[in-house]
């Protein structure tokens, strides 16, 4: 059975949503940042992500990682490519031309909308806001998020998603790409297909219930 590491309030969200998607059977291993335990190194300290348990698994001392039979792998959005590839069914490239696709808009996440996406959430977690500094973070990361949005807004003109006009695993990574960025709402009022495409995604049961357990993890 695919073993899933990590915690619900991490990027292993990705694939706990792509999971339900999918409607696979998986064991959920609770690996926690090590950043959020008070002494990470301690014999008494949770599973976390620089225990040498987890480390003998990702020794990147990052989550997610998952384990599914013989393989074990690191990197969230390679994981769900992983996934939809393995199981198949209207997640899944039917075509080569699709599955490129399907890269392209998850390598385009990666590169192009992460590193500015979690800029934003790491202002917020560090409830820097409202500070000089985090106004000043804001503002750099919603310019470098406007060209890319920009690009997505054109992209989603005449389709409800990005590739094969249909919900598939090239949505659902960027999408939660892009939820780390959904506190700057004047951002996406100024792209509205991209809002009401991020909402379409949102709105999936399998999101919702991802959703609903990671809302009863601690902060
Ligand atoms: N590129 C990696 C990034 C993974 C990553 O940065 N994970 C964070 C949690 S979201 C982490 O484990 N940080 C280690 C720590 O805080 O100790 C991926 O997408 O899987």
């Amino acid at each position: 059975m695919l073993t899933i590491y990590g915690v619900y309030r991490s990027r292993a969200s990705r694939n706990y949503w792509m999971a339900g998607e999918l409607g696979i059977p998986f064991k959920s291993v609770p690996v926690i940042q090590s950043g959020r335990v008070d002494n990470p190194a301690s014999t008494d300290a949770p599973l976390n992500t620089k225990s040498a348990e987890f480390l003998a698994i990702n020794p990147m001392g990052m989550i997610p990682c998952i384990k599914d039979g013989d393989l074990i792998m690191h990197e969230s959005l390679a994981i769900n490519l992983y996934l939809a590839r393995k199981h198949g069914g209207p997640l899944a490239g039917e075509t080569v031309e699709e599955e490129g696709l399907m890269s392209m808009w998850t390598m385009w996440a990666a590169t192009e909308v992460e590193p500015y996406s979690v800029a934003l959430v790491r202002i917020y977690d560090n409830a820097q806001e409202n500070s000089e500094a985090g106004k000043a973070g804001i503002a750099v990361a919603c310019r470098r998020l406007k060209l890319p949005l920009g690009v997505l807004e054109q992209h989603l003109r005449n389709q409800d998603y990005l590739v094969g006009n249909r919900f598939t695993v090239a949505d659902l990574n960027l999408a939660e790409v892009l939820r780390y960025a959904q506190t700057e709402q004047a951002l996406f009022g100024s792209h509205p297909k991209v809002k009401a495409w991020i909402e379409r995604c949102q709105s999936r049961p399998a999101y919702k219930a991802m959703q609903a357990t990671r809302s009863q993890e601690p902060i």
